[in-house]
């Protein structure tokens, strides 16, 4: 007889942090839609939600260990697998060179407690600086920006979507996205709303995205004028008088010093770079100083661009200005139950954040939040010498595919002496490791967002428990994490993880709860004892957190014991005004001016000057496709239309015209760095001057185990991409704006 039950997880593929309802016949997930109840995403699902169950059933998910022998892979157990690192990382380790380990922490991480939480236990076990992640791929420019401006890189000011009259959404594209450095499941369903009661949606975005088409409004923008756009936003505010700080206005510091440094970056003197008309950049200003409940959102579009933290920087200051900073309607802070720095320590203020504590060896650019910027991993394996990385860990990473010139890194990745990766597929990437330790499915592990509710557009505590149980002796990601830490630290490689991860909680405890003197560590002690691993880290920090029980101090408040009784969530209720409390600066103030910023506004005046290329390349996401690795996912597969692939280059019919292409042809692809075909579609959603192509595809590399997605590879945009084109301040490549060449291909 069958057996059936319903589920409830949370979705962990992107930032939205869905809930999603499970049905089960026995062991096999037989349905998946959204979870209604759930507080948070009342039901909303995407297909990618949806696909979790291909991804639990992909024969080609790797179920167990491979170790590279001979040049093909081989399944071994865990402990071969573990004994080999052991076997192989001896030489380096006693070699004593601690740069000559590298670590790679890509996307999933971010929505994987296990490696959220212990990724850097390895890195720190290793003892090197070399460690990168997607963030230099991606979000870095925002963090280094509100670190500047708040005092801790995960304070993000965010849309309140649900109590604004006025959104403007600047090189975002949340209706495939989903929403990004803003968790907010059903953004269609939101904007909806907005403009139900009223409210208008403008975007502003080199293509007429899906989320355009929703817009009230729409402006295409030259790519990479961003910068140029705000600052004349920006001086039009102050010129016009229009500056109003509001609710704010004695915590902020630094606003004569923003007035002078903007002064020569009038609307009339930007226009032409953006491709935006001086009129229309001065009644944005306008319509977002006039309007009592307004906001000014933008993402990965202005971060993957040479001045992205000066955009991401302005982009705050324009909500600051025109007095929708920390205000009902405006820009809000989140309150996280859990993990939040700008919920610890003294409220109002803090230490701040500094880069460059040290540098890349090659490049010499600077640290960003304990990282160097992944696009210089080539580079530092090639380059012979002290610090030389000799030896890579890649844990949930592709960069073959998702940094610049992926090509170059997989010719440096063959030189390596040693590789593991910490993945669950055999794809661009991992083929060059000499072991692969797969993590479990999803759906085997309990998961708890460690950064997602510090960036919820409303404030909310949810655990999923794992599903199914997992696969006798597979491990789960923080254990395999602690077990290469172990064998870094030159322990043995069957260390006892429990005793480990003891230990290291214990310290920590006893470090943090000094203060509070040798009975209260007992009584948290005694208390948690029932608890390892994450789940004994997620406790800690929600029941010492603003809502937690204090550990009977409180009571009613929150614990992990009551989150498991409570599987549609906890709503902790509309983001509210936060400013003094959340700030972290060394001032106490919002620094509107930071000096590392208004330092890089030459940079500005001198490219303002510079000709902008006659044909550029920007990236685009589709709701059917998450970066680089789902695309062997039945469901998610479907849909080319009359095209190859969804990787299709979209093309202005104006510019096809000029190149003699048609709908359909192949087009060799060229910028100074490479070189790639794909299939033309023309579309006016482009505007002239500028070609579109996702990122994430080139599934044609030999020696790949993902048979669904090299049956339609699409081709490698970064393939395209420099990667010594960055932001000098955060180490952010430039994924977008790049000039490009096109020819028909025979
Ligand atoms: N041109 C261009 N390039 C871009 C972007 C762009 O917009 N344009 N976007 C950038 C951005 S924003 C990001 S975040 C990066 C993403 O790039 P990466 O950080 O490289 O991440 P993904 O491409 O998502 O690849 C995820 C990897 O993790 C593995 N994986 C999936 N689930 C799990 C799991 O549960 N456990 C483990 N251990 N492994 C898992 C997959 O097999 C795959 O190898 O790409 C960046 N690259
Ligand atoms: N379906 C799906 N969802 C995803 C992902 C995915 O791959 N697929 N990836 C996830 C990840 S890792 C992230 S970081 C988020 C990103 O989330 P979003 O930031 O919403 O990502 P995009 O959809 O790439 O939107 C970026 C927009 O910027 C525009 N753009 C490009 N260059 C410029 C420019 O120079 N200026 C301006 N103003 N606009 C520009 C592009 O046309 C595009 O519409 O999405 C996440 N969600
Ligand atoms: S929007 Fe889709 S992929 Fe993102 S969390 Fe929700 S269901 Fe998952
Ligand atoms: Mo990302």
């Amino acid at each position: 007889m069958t057996t059936s039950r319903t589920a409830h997880r949370i979705c962990p593929f992107c930032e939205a942090c869905c809930g999603l309802t499970l049905r089960i016949e026995d062991d096999k997930v037989v349905g998946v839609r959204g979870h209604d109840e759930d507080v948070f995403s009342r039901g909303y699902i995407c297909p990618k939600g949806v696909a979790i169950k291909d991804l639990h059933d992909d024969p080609d998910r790797l179920r167990s260990p491979l170790i590279k022998r001979n040049g093909s892979f081989v399944e071994a157990t865990w402990d071969e697998a573990f004994a080999e690192i052991e076997r192989r990382l001896q030489p380096l380790l006693s070699a004593g060179d601690r740069d000559a380990f590298a670590v790679t922490l890509g996307n999933p991480a971010a929505h994987k407690i296990g490696i959220l939480l212990y990724g850097g236990r390895l890195a720190k076990a290793l003892g090197t600086r070399n460690v990168f992640s997607a963030s230099t791929l991606d979000q870095m420019p925002k963090q280094l920006s509100s670190g500047l401006m708040f005092g801790h890189w995960l304070s993000v000011p965010l849309p309140d979507i649900e109590r604004t009259n006025l959104m403007v959404v600047l090189g975002a594209n949340p209706l495939a996205s989903n929403g990004s450095m803003w968790t907010v499941p059903d953004f269609r369903g939101k904007a909806k709303a907005l403009k139900e009661r009223g409210g208008r949606l403008v975007v502003i975005d080199p293509r007429r995205t899906e989320t355009a088409a929703l817009a009230d409004q729409h402006h295409f923008i030259r790519p990479g004028a961003d910068v140029f756009l705000l600052l004349g936003m920006v001086q039009a505010l102050f010129s016009e008088q229009r500056v109003r700080l509001g609710a704010i206005s004695e915590h902020v510091a630094g606003l004569a010093e923003l007035e002078a440094a903007v002064i020569e970056f009038s609307p009339e003197s930007v226009a032409a770079r953006c491709g935006i008309p001086a009129g229309t950049i001065r009644q944005l200003a306008r319509d977002l100083a006039n309007t009592p409940r307004a906001v000014l959102y933008a993402r990965i579009g202005t971060c993957t661009q040479v001045f992205g933290t000066l955009s991401s920087w302005l982009v705050d200051v324009v909500n600051a200005l025109t007095g929708h900073l920390d205000v009902e309607g405006g820009a809000l802070f989140a309150k996280s139950a859990t993990f939040a720095q700008n919920t610890q320590g003294k409220p109002g203020i803090g230490r701040g954040i500094v880069t460059g504590r040290h540098h890349a060896r090659v490049s010499g650019a600077p640290e960003v939040y304990g990282e160097l910027p992944i696009s210089a991993l080539s580079e530092e394996i090639e380059a012979e010498g002290k610090g030389q990385v000799r030896a890579l860990f890649t844990i949930a990473s592709n960069p073959v595919l998702s940094a610049p010139n992926g090509p170059r890194l997989s010719e440096a990745l063959e030189t390596l002496e040693f590789m593991v990766s910490v993945d669950i597929y055999l794809n661009e990437t991992t083929r060059h490791a000499d072991v692969i330790l797969p993590g479990r499915s999803p759906l085997e592990d309990a998961h708890f967002d460690v950064a997602f509710p510090q960036l919820s557009y409303r404030n909310q505590a949810r655990y999923s428990p794992p599903v199914f149980a997992p696969t006798p002796g597979q491990p789960a990601e923080w254990e395999i994490l602690l077990r290469l830490a172990a064998i870094a630290r030159g322990e043995s490689a069957n260390a006892d993880i429990d005793a480990l991860d003891d230990a290291t909680f214990s310290a920590d405890l006893e470090r943090q709860l000094a203060p509070l003197g040798n009975e209260a560590i007992a009584i948290v002690k005694s208390a948690l004892a029932g608890r390892r691993g994450p789940d004994r880290l997620i406790d800690f920090s929600l029941r010492t957190g603003p809502y937690g029980d204090l550990f009977g101090q409180r009571p009613g408040g929150l614990s992990l014991n009551q989150l498991e009784r409570t599987p549609n969530g906890v709503d902790l209720g509309p983001l509210a005004p936060r400013i003094p409390e959340m700030l972290r600066t060394p001032s106490g103030k919002v620094e509107l001016a930071p000096p590392l910023l208004l330092a890089d506004l030459p940079r500005v005046s001198a490219a303002l000057r510079e000709p902008a290329p006659e044909l550029v390349i920007i990236g685009r996401r589709e709701v059917r496709s998450n970066n680089s690795w789902m695309h062997n996912l039945p469901l998610l597969a479907k849909g080319q239309g009359k095209y190859e692939s969804r990787c299709t280059l979209l093309l202005n019919p104006r510019d096809a015209q000029r190149h003699s292409i048609a709908d359909g042809d192949m087009v060799r692809i060229t910028s100074a760095t490479g070189e790639i075909i794909a299939q033309a579609e023309l579309s006016d959603e482009v505007m002239p001057g500028v070609t579109s192509l996702p990122h994430g595809w080139g599934h044609d590399q030999p020696g790949t185990r993902t048979n669904l997605a090299s049956k339609r590879p699409g081709a490698n945009l970064n393939a395209l991409f420099d990667p010594d084109a960055r932001d000098p301040l955060s180490g952010n490549s430039v994924l977008s704006g790049v000039a490009v060449t096109l020819a028909r291909a025979p």
